[in-house]
């Protein structure tokens, strides 16, 4: 165990995150000094008022008298006091490094990539649940890990971002997975992928077994010949996809397990996720007959490429979840055959200014670009031939509902955080199905 009694310590962040920290403290009868940058943290009226704290921009003095700094996923290590403070060298951790250095004798299975995390995560929960696990997930999927300590487990998933996994050094665990590595976060990670790459792959250290994805070679660990990974990926890999008599099937080396005809999940990336999810079941012994039966029941997660609406012949998709290009371009892959127009919705604030990729997803003239908020217009001008630009998601609507035709695809996959017009992807996506019933 870890004594942080004789240490000075400040936590930086008063979110969901920061607060869990500052009571992980409290509970040891430490108190922390808090800071802030906001001037409005949203966690404020929830710290007990013995507890100092500093509002505004972070300083040099403010955190040179401390030992060790908890700081928070939302802020980057870049920031210039932080970069002083590790020059000086005080130590700076997360609270996933608190929780792991607590942690004794439970699993953990832990998972990262730019898309997939929630659902393959979710589904592996629902998996060992099943199997009569005493499983917790928590993580970036929005539970904190120190609020669960209290919690009886035999094993942890814990779904973490590359935020999180830049202050984590003592995570062990039984499996690791990278699922894939895309221009997400740029905007944190100054356009620079291998930075953020490399922030991923940490999740890899300590793990006993490393399950990379074969048609993404960035989710390779560094030294890959030293240590034991299992594959997974579209047609090729330790587990993949064969087809056989004219439909689809999950296949275990080489074996065919599943048709996925069976699986609830829709999309061809999200057979991709089941195969992740098998992989990551197997090595935890999960019965095969128990993976399988929650395959066929499991509807996803909300905001994750849901067909919400249909009336008329025409299908209104809920993809708010979609925060950046990669997972816009597998949802539109599904509908690469579609007889009619999908009228893609993109908009908000894009954390890279690559659009080139979708280039070759602009099936002929099959595809329409509704462009909304603060980056709507910069795709509109990239692509001003097959696009119109509003400001809001209703007005687009308003505007091109008199030509969607019967056959048509309303596909709201915005590629953008949506913190210019929305709290948070689920109000966005709440919006656009309010939306989405009127018509
Ligand atoms: N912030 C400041 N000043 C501060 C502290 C934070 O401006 O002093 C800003 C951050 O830049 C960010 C926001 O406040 O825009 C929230 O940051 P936070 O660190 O306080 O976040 P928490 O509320 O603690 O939530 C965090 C994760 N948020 C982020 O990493 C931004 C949540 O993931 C996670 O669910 C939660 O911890 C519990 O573990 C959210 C997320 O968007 C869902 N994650 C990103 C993603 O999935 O792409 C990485
Ligand atoms: P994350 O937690 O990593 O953000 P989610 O499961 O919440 O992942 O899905 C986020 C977005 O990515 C959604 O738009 C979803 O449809 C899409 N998505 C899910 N799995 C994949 C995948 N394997 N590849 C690409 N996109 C995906």
């Amino acid at each position: 165990m870890y004594n942080y009694y004789n240490k000075k310590i400040v936590v930086i962040g008063l979110g969901k995150t920061g607060l869990s920290c500052i009571n992980f403290f409290l509970r040891r009868d430490i108190v922390p000094m808090v800071l802030d940058t906001r001037k409005f943290p949203p966690e404020l009226n929830k710290l007990p008022n013995f507890v100092k704290y500093k509002l505004g921009p972070l300083r040099c003095e403010d955190i040179i008298l401390f030992d060790l700094i908890i700081v928070s996923p939302g802020l980057s290590l870049n920031d210039p006091t932080l970069l002083y403070a590790r020059k000086v060298g005080i130590e700076i951790i997360g609270d996933i490094e608190l929780f792991c250095r607590e942690l004794q004798f439970i699993s953990i299975v832990a998972i990262t990539g730019s898309n997939g995390k929630s659902t393959v995560s979710s589904l592996l929960y629902r998996i060992a649940n099943a199997s009569g696990i005493k499983v917790i997930l928590a993580g970036n999927i929005g539970i904190p890990v120190l609020d669960t300590l209290k919690n009886y487990a035999q094993l942890y998933i814990l779904e973490l971002s590359s935020f999180q996994l830049e202050t984590i050094f003592s995570l062990s665990s039984e499996v690791s997975t990278v699922l894939n590595v895309c221009c997400d976060h740029m905007d944190r990670y100054f356009n620079d992928i291998i930075e953020y790459r490399s922030f991923k792959l940490r999740i890899y250290n300590n793990s006993k077994i490393c399950l990379v994805n074969v048609d993404d070679i960035l989710t390779f660990p560094f030294n890959k010949i030293f240590r034991k990974c299992i594959s997974f990926g579209s047609y090729t890999g330790d587990y993949c996809m064969v087809k056989y008599r004219g439909s689809l099937w999950l296949s275990v080396y080489g074996e065919r397990v599943l048709n996925t005809s069976k699986i609830k999940l829709f999309g061809f990336y999200n057979y991709i996720n089941c195969l992740a999810v098998l992989a990551i079941s197997d090595i935890m012994f999960f019965p095969r007959k128990i993976i399988l039966r929650i395959f066929s029941l499991f509807k996803g997660l909300k905001h994750r490429f849901q067909l919400v609406h249909q009336r008329n012949n025409i299908k209104w998709i809920n993809d708010s979840k979609s925060t950046n290009l990669s997972s816009t371009l597998a949802a539109l892959i599904n509908f690469k055959n579609n007889i009619g127009f999908v009228w893609l919705f993109l908009g908000g604030i894009l954390k890279s200014t690559f659009l080139s990729s979708l280039d070759g997803y602009l099936y002929k003239d099959k595809i329409k670009l509704c462009c909304f908020g603060k980056d709507g217009m910069f795709i509109y001008s990239s692509y001003p031939n097959i696009s119109v630009y509003r400001n809001t998601i209703e007005e687009l609507v308003i505007n091109i509902m008199p030509i969607v035709r019967s056959g048509d695809v309303i596909l709201f996959s915005p590629a953008c955080s949506s913190f210019d017009q929305f709290k948070n992807f689920e109000e966005r996506g709440k919006y656009f199905l309010r939306i989405a019933n009127k018509y």
